[in-house]
């Protein structure tokens, strides 16, 4: 009998201990459940700092992931092999998101600061109402160049590209999209093009450019070009500009044929784990302090109004980088095309990078 005794007060001490521990490890986490916000992100699209301070602030642990392209990120969301509490799309990928059932809707009732959003990118075709996403950044994609390098020829028109004194002299961003998007808008037809003759005409007129590159870069574009390892890169808007921080002989121009106008946006995963965690960050991102600073830091566009007002004029006036509306109502979005359409573009994008080499 004693012993039974003896085993239930082990027992009632036991149990004692473990709630008493599992209730302080709930305290330290700052979060009931998991106490880890895993980030898909592309790459060099946040301060650090930031990451630090949000751990700092709310007691949760960040594992940060990155991708280098809205396809190769929706693959692995598709295979879920890791799961993200957070990621972050382009408008077009977004619709294909939304299409999928891959993403949540947002819980408006647990969102801070949307009202600090500019309208201008809100409610768009690739999610009316912002049902299922929060802008972070924005921009075009353009022509960064260094008149230097170039006897101080002017730049403004894609067609510009082909002009035979830039032998080998042009760096492309590895992006399907934008790079048949030039090609089309060269043309004069739209980035979102599925008529297969508008296509073809697009493909042999990307041939004729392969004399002028000299390479097909992820992130390493921008210091490729800010060292002045050729004179022309068709880059996005942000990456011009932290460019040209760097070196301040390049210049940004917003091609005349038109072009893509973009927004990349945090959405919360389906299978995420951290939904919390999640509503945290969005909040986190969507205050004025953290997004002028994160702007200030990636060199993108910020699309929050109440953070414009803590930057320097010089910058947020610049409209290489801050087109007012006139100019951003005649650029395109990239449209969600279809899964038929998007192995279109690769396909010729593939065949434009094997005739290269
Ligand atoms: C940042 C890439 C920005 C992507 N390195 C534009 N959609």
């Amino acid at each position: 009998m004693k012993s039974l005794v003896r085993a239930f007060i082990a027992i009632v001490t036991i149990s004692i201990a473990l709630l008493f521990g599992i209730s302080y490890l709930n305290a330290a986490e700052g979060y009931s459940g998991d106490n880890t916000l895993t980030i898909f992100n592309w790459g060099d699209y946040i301060d650090p700092e930031l990451i630090t301070q949000f751990e700092e602030e709310t007691g949760i642990k960040v594992i940060y992931q990155t991708f280098d392209s809205n396809e190769a990120m929706m693959t692995k969301i598709e295979q879920g092999g890791t799961t993200f509490d957070i990621a972050v799309p382009s408008d077009y990928t977004i619709a294909k998101m939304i299409d999928e059932d891959l993403i949540l809707p947002i819980d408006y009732s647990q969102i801070e600061g949307i009202e600090n959003i500019d309208e201008r990118f809100l409610d768009l075709s690739f999610d009316p109402d912002n049902k299922y996403s929060i802008p972070y950044f924005w921009g075009t994609v353009g022509i960064v160049y260094n008149p230097d390098l170039l006897d101080g020829k002017e730049l403004t028109s894609w067609n510009d590209l082909w002009d035979e004194s830039l032998r080998n002299q042009i760096f492309l961003a590895d992006g399907a999209r934008e790079v048949v998007g030039m090609a089309l808008n060269s043309l004069g037809f739209s980035l979102n093009s599925t008529d297969p003759a508008e296509l073809a005409a697009a493909s042999g007129k990307l041939q004729s450019l392969m004399p002028n590159v000299k390479a097909i870069l992820g992130d390493e574009i921008k210091m490729l070009l800010a060292n002045e390892e050729a004179a022309v890169g068709l880059v996005w808007s942000g990456d011009a500009a932290e460019i040209m921080y760097e070196n301040e002989a390049l210049t940004y121009v917003i091609p005349e044929e038109g072009t893509n106008l973009w927004s990349d946006n945090l959405v919360i995963p389906k299978t995420a784990k951290n939904i919390d965690a999640a509503y945290a960050f969005i909040n986190f991102m969507l205050r004025p302090d953290v997004a002028a600073q994160n702007a200030d830091y990636v060199g993108y566009s910020t699309p929050n109004a109440a953070a414009i007002e803590l930057m320097d004029p010089e910058v947020t006036e610049d409209e290489r980088f801050y087109p007012p509306a006139e100019i951003t109502d005649t650029l395109e979005y990239y449209d969600n095309i279809g899964k038929a359409n998007l192995a279109t573009y690769n396909d010729i994008f593939l065949e434009f990078k094997m005739s290269g080499q």
